[in-house]
C-alpha cells in the first residue's frame, strides 16, 4: 500500500518519463531531471525534460485547440471537471502518497491537498453555470446594455513544489470551465506529482473525447519558465512561488501587456490578545507553524504575544514543539517530515546564523534532526525565536520551520508591527473581545489578503479567493470571484429603435 514503486506504478508514473504532454506525451530530449525523496535520498524516478523544441510544439497544440474548447458550452465544460473530481476522488490515497513521498509533506497533508483539488472541482463545476455578468440600465432609450465573459485564451500556470496538485487544481479547474486550455510547468522538483496528475486527466480527457485542454512541460526556469512568460500566445500567468521570482514574472508579463495572476511569498503572523482562548490559540500556532515543515505560503512565521500572557504561552508552546513528532512523513504518527531538500536545510541553517547575528534568541531548535531519521533526510528541528519585528531576517521569508515571538503591550503596536514586512499575505487574531477583532478585520487592520479570527494562518478552505497584497503579488485564485482573472469581459449595447441617439447626449451633425 505505501511502497514507493507500487504507488508509483498505479498512477502510471514509470522509472523514466516523457517530460512534456500536449495531446500525447512528447519524445523529449531535454536532460534528466532525477526526483528523491526528501526523507531517505532515494531515487524515485527520472523525467526527461522538455526542451524548447517540445515547449513550441506544446504551446502550438494548446493555442490551436483553444478554438474549438472555447466554444463548447461551459456546463458541459464543467461536467469534465467534475469527472475529474470523480477520478481524484479514486486517486486520493495513491496521488497523496505521492505528494508526501515527492515533497516530504505528512500524509494527513498530502491527501489533504487532494481533497482541495476535489474541493475546486466541485466548486468549478458549479461555476460552470454561473459565469454571470451584469446587465446594466442604458441611458438611452431602446438601448441594451449587458456584460458578458468570455475564454481568454492559454493560460500559463506555474507551480511550486510545496502545494504541487492543488495549486495546479485550482487554476485548471477554473481555467477549464471558463474556456481556457492550458500549459503547466510544475516545479522540478514534484515532477513525477505532475506526471501523475497529467495521467489522471488525460484519462477524463480521453472518455470524453477531449484533447488540448491540459497540457504540461517540465523543464528548467531558464529555458521553459522564461519562453513560457514571454510568449504572447499566453495571455494569462498565474505564478506561485517566491517574491524574487513572482517580480520577475510580473515585469515580463506586463512588459508585452499579459496579465499575471501572482501568489507569492507571505510573512504571515498571528496576534494573540490576553483575553484570548489560549488553547485554541496553541493548536492554531502550532499547526500553521509546524505544518507541511514551514513550507506553506501561509505559513506561521511570526506570533506577537501579549506581554501578560508572554511567559506563559512560550512555555507551552515549548512544551508542544517537544512532543511533535519527526519523521517518516507516510506514517500517520509523524507530525513533521523533512524540508523539500538538502539546500531548504542549508537554508534553514543560515537562518540561524542570521538569527544569531541579529541579537535574536533561540528558545527551542534551530539544529538538523540526525538521530533517528536517515542519514540522506532533510530532517529539521521546529524552532521558536524571540525576536524584534525590525530584524531583517524577520523581515524576510525563509521557508523553513521557524516562528519568531514578539512582545507587545497595546494592540495598535501589534497591528503596526504586523503589517510592517514587504509582505502581505495571511493573518489572524486570537481574541474574545468583538472590538479587538473588528479592529483587526477594519481598514486600519490587517493589510492581508486573508485575515482570519480565532483561527490560524494557514488553511484555508477553496470557497475564498486566496492571494495577498503587496511583495505576495496581488492576484487571487480559487474561489469566490477569482474566475474573472481567467476571461475577458466584454460590455455589450444593443440598439433595437429605430434612432441612433448618442451617449453623453451629444448632437453630431443632425
Ligand atoms: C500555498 O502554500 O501555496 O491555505 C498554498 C493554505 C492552503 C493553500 C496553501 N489551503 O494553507
Amino acid at each position: 500500500m505505501r511502497n514507493a514503486k507500487e504507488i508509483l506504478l498505479r498512477l502510471g508514473v514509470k522509472p523514466v518519463n516523457s517530460g512534456a504532454y500536449a495531446g500525447e506525451w512528447l519524445d523529449t530530449e531535454g536532460p534528466e531531471l532525477i526526483s528523491y525523496n526528501p526523507a531517505n535520498g532515494e531515487e524515485l524516478g527520472r523525467v526527461r525534460t522538455a526542451t524548447a523544441a517540445d515547449y513550441e510544439k506544446a504551446v502550438a497544440y494548446a493555442h490551436e485547440s483553444f478554438k474549438e474548447w472555447r466554444m463548447v458550452p461551459a456546463p458541459k465544460r464543467g461536467e469534465i471537471i467534475r469527472q475529474l473530481g470523480e477520478e481524484l476522488r479514486v486517486h486520493k490515497q495513491d496521488l497523496g502518497a505521492l505528494v508526501t513521498l515527492e515533497m516530504g509533506k505528512i500524509i494527513a497533508e498530502g491527501e489533504g491537498e487532494v481533497q482541495e483539488m476535489i474541493d475546486i472541482c466541485d466548486f468549478a463545476v458549479g461555476l460552470s453555470r454561473q459565469l454571470y455578468g451584469y446587465t446594466m440600465q442604458s441611458e438611452r432609450p431602446f438601448h441594451r446594455m449587458y456584460e458578458q465573459w468570455h475564454p481568454i485564451g492559454v493560460v500559463g500556470i506555474i507551480t511550486s513544489f510545496n502545494f504541487p496538485v492543488a495549486v495546479w487544481a485550482w487554476n485548471a479547474a477554473i481555467a477549464a470551465v471558463c474556456g481556457d486550455t492550458m500549459m503547466w510547468k510544475p516545479s522540478s522538483r514534484t515532477p513525477l506529482t505532475a506526471i501523475a496528475v497529467q495521467h489522471i486527466v488525460n484519462r477524463v480527457c480521453e472518455r470524453n473525447g477531449v484533447k488540448g485542454v491540459f497540457n504540461l512541460v517540465i523543464g528548467s526556469r531558464k529555458e521553459i519558465g522564461e519562453a513560457l512568460i514571454h510568449d504572447k500566445r499566453i495571455p494569462v500567468v498565474s505564478a506561485t512561488g517566491s517574491c524574487a521570482m513572482g517580480r520577475h514574472v510580473g515585469e515580463v508579463v506586463a512588459r508585452r501587456l499579459g496579465r499575471s495572476i501572482l501568489e507569492l511569498g507571505g510573512n504571515n503572523a498571528i496576534i494573540v490578545m490576553p483575553d484570548a482562548d489560549l488553547k485554541l490559540a496553541l493548536r492554531a500556532v502550532l499547526f500553521g507553524a509546524v505544518g507541511t515543515a514551514g513550507q506553506r505560503c501561509t505559513t506561521t512565521r511570526r506570533l506577537f504575544l501579549h506581554e501578560d500572557i508572554f511567559d506563559d504561552f512560550t512555555r507551552s508552546l515549548v512544551e508542544a514543539y517537544k512532543q511533535v513528532r519527526i519523521g517518516d512523513p507516510l506514517d500517520p504518527h509523524t507530525l513533521m517530515g523533512p524540508l523539500v531538500d538538502q539546500k531548504a536545510v542549508r537554508i534553514y541553517l543560515e537562518a540561524m546564523d542570521a538569527i544569531r547575528e541579529q541579537g535574536g534568541k533561540i528558545i527551542y531548535g534551530g539544529e538538523k534532526v540526525t538521530e533517528g531519521v536517515p542519514a540522506a533526510g532533510a530532517f529539521v528541528l521546529p524552532t521558536l525565536v524571540e525576536a524584534k519585528n525590525s530584524m531583517p531576517i524577520v523581515q524576510e521569508e525563509t521557508f523553513a520551520p521557524i516562528l519568531y515571538l514578539i512582545r507587545f503591550r497595546e494592540l495598535d503596536d501589534a497591528i503596526r508591527m504586523h503589517n510592517d514586512v514587504p509582505q502581505g499575505l495571511s493573518s489572524a487574531i486570537f481574541t474574545t473581545n468583538l472590538k479587538y477583532a473588528e479592529k483587526f478585520l477594519s481598514a486600519m487592520g490587517s493589510d492581508c489578503g486573508i485575515a482570519n479570527v480565532n483561527i490560524g494562518t494557514s488553511g484555508a478552505e477553496i470557497g475564498g479567493a486566496f492571494g495577498g497584497e503587496k511583495d505576495t503579488g496581488g492576484g487571487r485564485e480559487a474561489g469566490s470571484d477569482a474566475w474573472k482573472g481567467y476571461m475577458r469581459r466584454q460590455t455589450n449595447t444593443i440598439n433595437w429603435g429605430d434612432d441612433m441617439p448618442l451617449a453623453q447626449g451629444i448632437k453630431f451633425g443632425d
